[in-house]
Parts: structure tokens; C-alpha cells; sequence
């Protein structure tokens, strides 16, 4: 038998429920920061309490209880639900839109509201991104573990060598700089056939995609430009569900170690790295390095071959990645 307690229900757990799903409605629906915690503190007021509550005159005398939260929990209790809640769950496309498009933007989530699953029943409605967006949504909050982003790079890596030998291909970001997590995996990825001279040649990125694709590791695709795209790697591959964006950049050869530089970052070091250069008569960006003339205009780009290139034309001293975080 279990040594666990079974858990204890709270006695007024319906009241307090409800008031936890209206808080977070404020929160994140309508940004309203003082109901929030008005919500939240008469919850919380209300799980303390040891008596099972009868009606909202009971209530009022608890703090952090007004009179209109008092006139809800009569609602609750003498009809088992509260008309708010119902016209927040079952309307409204558009507040829960905004709420989707402010919680999925390709961003971060603040919190797991109740709300969000009332999105589910307008999945069709919403497009291609959002509707990514809201599957994996919880997804795009963790961090990758090290061990997980290093498995990602030999695959990747050995994957690219199949498809033409001759493809240069780096995991930047905090990877590189040698983070325990990331956020994302941050893939540069170039070819000798691509300069800043030839012409554009989307193809070499889509068909590293499209081989993605058709091992199974790529199993959704948020988005597929030309120099850029955003993937979801399937199952077979990850220990565990994380939703990995992959924004990455083909570069002509001549800029990839400019791109290299600037996709390691951290963007503090990038930043000062740039006054720098600045002050050494140089101007310094993700694609290019020029000298500046003497009027501020900037010259034809330098040849670039090597990151330390780039250190040694600003006469800054070179740094490895895992040293490069301001
Ligand atoms: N970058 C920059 N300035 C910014 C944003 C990004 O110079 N405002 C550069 C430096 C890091 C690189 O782009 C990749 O960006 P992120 O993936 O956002 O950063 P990260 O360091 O890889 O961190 P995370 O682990 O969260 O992905
Ligand atoms: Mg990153």
C-alpha cells in the first residue's frame, strides 16, 4: 500500500478554483495587474480557511474579500457556476487571440493559464504559427540541456556531410559559448559555391531541410525562407519534447566568419566588440568588417577567413567563445 496521504481536498476548492481562473484571465487577457492580485489574495485567503464556506456574507468577513468577489461566490454557490467564467470560456476569439499571439509570438510564456486550453476550441481559426505555436507551447519555454544540444550537432553535422561534403556548417549561440542550456540552436551554414558575388542560392538551405524532413527529424516547420527556417525535431531523436527553433542562416562564404562571430555572441561582448572597432576605425557588423575613411564612410569589405581575422584587423585580443560573454 501507499506510504502517500491522499490529498486532501480543500474545502472550498470550487471557490478558490474559480478565483485562480479569473486571475489569470486578468493577467493575461486583459494585463490587468491589480484584479490579478485582488483574485489571487482572496484565493488564497479562502484555501486557509478552515470551514466549508455557505455564502458569500461568510466570505466578506475573510481578508482580502470585497463585496463583489462576495456577490460571485453567492453566484457559485447557489448555481454551481459563474456567468463570467462561462462567457470567458466559451467566447472570444478574438481576447483569446490576442491572449495566443502574446503568449506564442515566438517568445516566451509568462504562465500556463486556464484560458489557454479554451484556445483549443479555435485551433482552426488561428494560422499556421499560431497553431504551432499553441501545440508546443509549453515547449517553447524550456531550455535544451548541453547533452541534448551536443547530440543535435553530431546528427546535424554528420547529416550535412551526406547531403555534399563541401557544406561548413557551426552551432553558434550560447552553445558555443560552452552554456549548460540553450535557448535555441543557433545554426550557421555555409558553402563555397555561395559568395556575396554569386547569386542567391535558396536551394542549398531547403534541401538541408527538406534531408531534415525526410529522416524524421524535423517533424514541424514553423517557418522556411530562404536563409532561414524554424523546426521541430521529432521524438525519435531528443530525450525529451523540446521545441527547438533553428534559425538558420545560409551565408555567402566570404561572411560566414563575420556571421560566426555575431551568432556567438553573447550580445554584450558583441556590442562592445563593435565600439571597439569603432574606435579603431572600423566598422563592424554581421556580414562584413570595412574601415571607415576619414569623412565615416566605409570602405570595400575585408577579406575574412578565420574569426581571429577579425580580431587582428581591430587589434583586439582574440577570445575563445566560452570567454566571450561581455
Ligand atoms: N545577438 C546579438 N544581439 C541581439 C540578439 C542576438 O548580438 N540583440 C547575437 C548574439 C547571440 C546570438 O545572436 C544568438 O541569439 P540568441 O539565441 O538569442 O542568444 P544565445 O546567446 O544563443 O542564448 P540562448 O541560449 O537563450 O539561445
Ligand atoms: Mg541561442
Amino acid at each position: 500500500m501507499s506510504k502517500r496521504k491522499a490529498p486532501q481536498e480543500s474545502l472550498n476548492e470550487g471557490i478558490t478554483d474559480f478565483l485562480v481562473e479569473l486571475a489569470n484571465y486578468e493577467k493575461n487577457v486583459n494585463r490587468a495587474i491589480h484584479k490579478y492580485n485582488a483574485y489571487r489574495k482572496a484565493a488564497s485567503t479562502i484555501s486557509k480557511y478552515p470551514n466549508k464556506i455557505k455564502n458569500g456574507e461568510e466570505a466578506k468577513k475573510l481578508d482580502g474579500v470585497g463585496a463583489k468577489i462576495a456577490e460571485k461566490i453567492d453566484e457559485f454557490l447557489q448555481t454551481g457556476k459563474l456567468r463570467k467564467l462561462e462567457k470567458i470560456r466559451n467566447d472570444d476569439t478574438s481576447s483569446s487571440i490576442n491572449f495566443l499571439t502574446r503568449v506564442t509570438g515566438i517568445g516566451y510564456v509568462l504562465t500556463i493559464s486556464p484560458v489557454f486550453l479554451d484556445l483549443k476550441k479555435i485551433e482552426h481559426k488561428l494560422n499556421h504559427h499560431q497553431q504551432i505555436g499553441l501545440k508546443y507551447f509549453e515547449e517553447f519555454e524550456k531550455r535544451i540541456p548541453r547533452a541534448e544540444m551536443e547530440k543535435m550537432e553530431t546528427l546535424i553535422l554528420g547529416e550535412l556531410g551526406k547531403i555534399d561534403t563541401e557544406y561548413i556548417g557551426t552551432i553558434c549561440g550560447s552553445y558555443r559559448r560552452g552554456a549548460a542550456s540553450s535557448g535555441d540552436i543557433d545554426i550557421l551554414l555555409t558553402h563555397p559555391d555561395y559568395t556575396s558575388e554569386t547569386a542567391k542560392q535558396p536551394k542549398l538551405l531547403h534541401s538541408v531541410v527538406e534531408h531534415l524532413e525526410s529522416i524524421g527529424f524535423v517533424t514541424d516547420t514553423l517557418s522556411k525562407g530562404d536563409t532561414k527556417f524554424m523546426v521541430r525535431p521529432g521524438r525519435l531523436f531528443l530525450l525529451s519534447n523540446y521545441l527547438v527553433s533553428i534559425p538558420s542562416r545560409l551565408i555567402p562564404k566570404d561572411q560566414y566568419y563575420c556571421g560566426v562571430l555575431y551568432f556567438t555572441g553573447s550580445d554584450i561582448f558583441n556590442k562592445n566588440m563593435r565600439t571597439h572597432a569603432l574606435e579603431k576605425g572600423f566598422t563592424l557588423n554581421e556580414y562584413t568588417i570595412r574601415p571607415l575613411g576619414v569623412t565615416g564612410v566605409a570602405g570595400e569589405p575585408l577579406m575574412v577567413d578565420s574569426e581571429r581575422d577579425i580580431f587582428e584587423y581591430i587589434h583586439y585580443k582574440y577570445r575563445e567563445p566560452k570567454d566571450r560573454s561581455e
